[in-house]
């Protein structure tokens, strides 16, 4: 298997985290910076968005598609929960992929030359993350420290990502002892933002 995906990528890292988890082995292919405005860089995705997964013929675009697509094929088990339908787990997950895409969006329209901070556009999509980061923070005891899955996988990809661009300030403690616990796996520091 072939990832588009960029090292930093939040939503690429909640995919390697799970490839990781399930032994699975795959070839990263970097497309550089995500603002770039060519599709044949992120795996002919006409979004130009990571992660991408190829897979022999099959290509499969966004990363809960991939997540999905892979324990199907490769761990119909489900041992990360990856196909769960119970409610807390899908709003957990759909708050922090709220907050990552919240997080793109400052991050890019810094990165190609608006100061975010002058639109109120841009402050809503902070507002979003602080707001969802209070949300999560308060629920803090859902996310296990002991026994990984699919959610704490978002979390850790989207804190660290939150954190390597300095987004917002994080002084949440409930969760960062669980990312302070998680981290301590090597499978989960390997593909650290670095
Ligand atoms: N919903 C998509 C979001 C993917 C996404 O926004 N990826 C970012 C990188 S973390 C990206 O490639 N952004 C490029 C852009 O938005 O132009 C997913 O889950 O895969």
């Amino acid at each position: 298997m072939r990832l588009t995906a960029t090292p930093r990528s939040h939503f690429s890292r909640k995919v390697r985290l799970l490839l990781d988890h399930l032994g699975l082995p795959y070839e990263l292919d970097d497309p550089g910076n995500v603002a770039d405005i060519d599709k044949e860089i992120f795996g002919g995705n006409s979004l130009m968005s990571v992660p991408v997964l190829s897979d022999g013929q099959q290509f499969v675009f966004e990363s809960d598609n991939i997540a999905r697509y892979v324990v199907r094929k490769f761990d119909p088990a489900d041992a990360y929960g990856v196909l769960t339908e119970d409610t807390e787990s899908l709003n957990l997950r759909a708050v922090m992929n709220g907050i990552m895409e919240n997080d793109v969006k400052l991050v890019l329209s810094t990165r190609t030359g608006m100061e975010p901070d002058k639109y109120p556009y841009f402050q809503k999509a902070r507002q979003a993350i602080l707001q969802g980061i209070v949300w999560l923070e308060e629920r803090g005891q859902c996310f296990a420290q002991d026994e990984i899955t699919y959610r704490e996988f978002y979390l850790i990809s989207m804190w660290d990502h939150l954190t390597f661009y300095d987004v917002v300030e994080l002084d949440y403690p409930v969760l960062l002892s669980t990312i302070t616990k998680l981290s301590q796996s090597n499978l989960v520091r390997c593909c650290a933002p670095a």
